[in-house]
């Protein structure tokens, strides 16, 4: 390997270290589930986490749709093998009777929803479950950087930027048992920089997105960043660092709201129901 990669891998622990550290995500007592894809970051995540002497499993949601998942799939089940780590899978289909396809053919016409915005409640709504019938104290996902700006970006462009208030390092900050805080140690990490790592690394991963993921609304805003950033470099962290500043002003003195549980299925939620049987409701009405 040469020098400069070397040199790279070892900035890049350092920073994710550093995040881990500064901003308390983890003890070593913590018994962790890593949300894994199967992609660069969560697996970068879940090896990092191994690596630091935390207690990381992995969790995989088998989103069964085609190729792409099912090579996903394949990927992370080697790679914990061959790291000796453990690996539950859940299946949403089975577990849940929804699959992305279903999903997709419900929503299909209608403005309001996407099968990204229904596949991405599902999945902290099935991680939540998983984690606490675990006994885990975390989830720690892999989200990076370059997620956290489009988060940021689409929050304004849909004209609620307070949605992300609650954003950082650590969310789920609720003091609530059936609530499992979330943390995310790539959180400071440039997208690009996960995926050298994980390519100097020689993980065995797919590079290329979700076959759905053109119908997300964040895909659109990761193009723009891209060129944002080619032509203003810093750009995505200037972003994100400076609406942190902002929020934590917002949030002194407030006091956090009030965490209820959805009367469908028991789950934290902000209202009444939780976002998943207000979607699910909505699309078996539909
Ligand atoms: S898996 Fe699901 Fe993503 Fe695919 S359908 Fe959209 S939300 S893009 S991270
Ligand atoms: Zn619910």
């Amino acid at each position: 390997m040469k020098p400069a990669d070397r040199k790279f891998l070892e900035q890049f622990e350092g920073r994710v270290r550093k995040t881990i550290r500064d901003h308390k995500l983890l003890a070593r007592k913590d018994r962790v589930l890593v949300a894994c894809s199967g992609g660069k970051d969560s697996t970068t995540v879940l090896y990092l986490l191994n690596k630091f002497g935390y207690r990381a499993e992995g969790l995989i949601i088998d989103l069964q749709m085609g190729s792409w998942s099912g090579q996903n799939l394949k990927n992370i089940l080697e790679f914990c093998n061959s790291k000796g780590l453990k690996l539950h899978t859940v299946s949403l289909k089975d577990g849940y009777g929804f699959d992305i396809k279903r999903i997709r053919s419900l929503v299909a016409g209608r403005k309001d929803l996407t099968a990204c915005m229904v596949c991405g409640v599902m999945k902290r709504w099935v991680l939540n479950r998983k984690a606490r019938e675990l006994g885990a104290g975390k989830i720690a996902t892999g989200h990076n950087l370059d997620d956290e700006a489009q988060t940021c970006i689409m929050n304004l462009v849909n004209g609620n930027p307070k949605l992300g208030i609650n954003m950082g390092p650590r969310t789920g900050l609720v003091d609530d048992p059936r609530f499992v805080p979330r943390v995310k140690p790539l959180f400071f990490s440039l997208e690009k920089d996960s995926r050298r790592y994980s390519e100097l690394m020689g993980f065995t991963v797919l590079y290329r997105r979700c076959p759905y993921a053109g119908e997300g609304q964040r895909w659109k805003m990761r193009d723009f960043l891209d060129i944002l950033e080619e032509r203003q470099p810093g750009a995505k962290s200037r972003i994100v660092d400076s609406t942190l500043g902002v929020f934590r002003e917002i949030r002194k003195g407030v006091r956090p709201g009030q965490i209820r549980h959805c009367s469908k299925c028991g789950e934290p939620a902000r209202s009444e129901t939780c976002k998943v049987c207000q979607v699910l409701g909505e699309l078996e009405a539909f």
